[in-house]
């Protein structure tokens, strides 16, 4: 086809998986995709993407207007969108599938930088469905941010349509104050052309404790402003949609601009192109545990790097069948696997107070439960 990113001899496999996408059942981990689509990167890094820009991150903590740090707060959800949903397309030349972790699976680091060290703890606690959670800290601001998600999808005219399943809590020590963020919706488009990328739709919510909410509504090219990646949010007192306080504006790859809606006057801008951030550092491949993302997959990862796609199977297979091996062991001896930072939780006050006011409900039903980051657990592990 015109203008298509397909390799000549990949022409063929491409088709046969998109007409498999247009089948499937819903579970993305389930599909078989040709050799030059596949990342040699695990889904389990993806939580990285929170905090490349530690300072943005902890800047609500210091400051003591609870309007202004949720303004701060929401400027910091802005600022991690272009990591989070565009960094694979411009790296890789497009969106690729993600390898798909297995139960266990672990992605530890720590970004030190002007503000400090803020911490990354990233753990598969569900293989069926699929699901990631994670904690990032930085204790000396006192702000920590939990959460966790898998995807649901569906597929429709050329396009996966991508549900978030799960959510984040972001918790500032100082005013004993959290946030419930929830996760936007998103669809993959360019699949005919096998250049697939990101684009965001629907509303996503951060909701606190202190009594405001923002709302961020995604549009994408074609819409409104006709720009790509377009969104426009505001912050309001709770009740108080009607009248915000605060509007947001712009590009979430590109500049966005913050207003506040009495006075009329630009409070800041950003420009997430422009932005710097800061790389995680990990340890060596050799000095990894061995149920770490990079030392795990790292034959996997060497032969999807060579496009050899029979070591790439044979790899793969290597780790299915020793999971396998692990669920008939744990099974023979009624126990189940041990989550080395994350336990389930039926219930969380704080989360399900949060959640009523949104009107969303959090039940563990699709990600196998409601799953929180334990420091007794993190504190055997270190
Ligand atoms: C994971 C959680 C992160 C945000 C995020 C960004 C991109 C999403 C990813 C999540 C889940 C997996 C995902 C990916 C984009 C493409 C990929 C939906 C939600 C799927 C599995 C790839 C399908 C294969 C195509 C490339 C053909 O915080």
């Amino acid at each position: 086809t015109e203008g298509s990113a397909v390799p000549a001899s990949a022409k063929g496999s491409w088709s046969s998986f998109l007409k498999s996408i247009a089948s499937f059942n819903g579970d993305l981990s389930s599909l078989t995709a040709p050799a030059f689509i596949l990342s040699s990167t695990s889904l389990v890094e993806f939580s990285t993407y929170w905090a490349e820009h530690p300072s943005i991150f902890i800047a609500p903590a210091a400051e003591k207007d609870p309007a202004k740090r949720a303004l701060l707060v929401l400027k910091w959800f802005l600022s991690t969108l272009k990591q989070q949903y565009s960094t694979r397309n411009e790296k890789l030349g497009s969106e690729k599938k993600p390898l798909n972790p297995f139960l266990g699976e672990l992605f530890l680091g720590r970004w030190v930088d002007g503000a400090g060290e803020t911490q990354l703890v990233s753990e598969q606690v569900s293989h069926h469905p699929p699901v990631t959670a994670y904690c990032i800290w930085n204790s000396e601001h006192g702000v920590r941010l939990q959460g966790y998600n898998g995807q649901k999808a569906s597929f429709s005219s050329m396009t996966i349509n991508v549900k978030q399943i799960g959510h984040a809590i972001l918790h500032i020590d100082e005013f004993d104050e959290d946030y419930l963020i929830t996760l936007p919706p998103l669809h993959i488009e360019g699949l005919y052309s096998g250049a697939p990328f990101v684009e965001l739709n629907g509303d996503t919510y951060i909701t606190s404790t202190s009594g405001y909410t923002s709302r961020i509504k995604y549009s994408g090219r074609g819409w409104v402003s006709g720009k790509k990646n377009s969104f426009n949010a505001s912050l309001y007192h709770d009740g108080k949609e009607k009248e915000p306080l605060y509007t947001v504006d712009g590009q979430w790859t590109g500049s966005f601009s913050i207003k506040d809606t009495k006075t009329k006057a630009t409070l800041d801008t950003y420009d997430a192109a422009k932005s710097k951030t800061t790389s995680l550092t990990i340890a060596p491949v050799d000095e990894q545990d061995p149920l770490e993302s990079r030392r795990a997959w790292q034959k996997v990862a060497a032969a999807i790097q060579k496009g050899d796609m029979d070591a790439t199977s044979r790899e793969k297979t290597v780790i299915e069948q020793s999971q396998r091996e692990l669920r008939n062991k744990e099974k023979a001896e009624g126990k189940e696997w041990n989550r080395r930072f994350f336990v389930k939780t039926d219930s969380h006050a704080t989360l399900e107070k949060l959640a009523k006011k949104l009107g969303v409900s959090v039940d563990g039903d699709k990600t196998n439960g409601v799953w929180t980051f334990s420091s007794e657990k993190a504190s055997v592990a270190k």
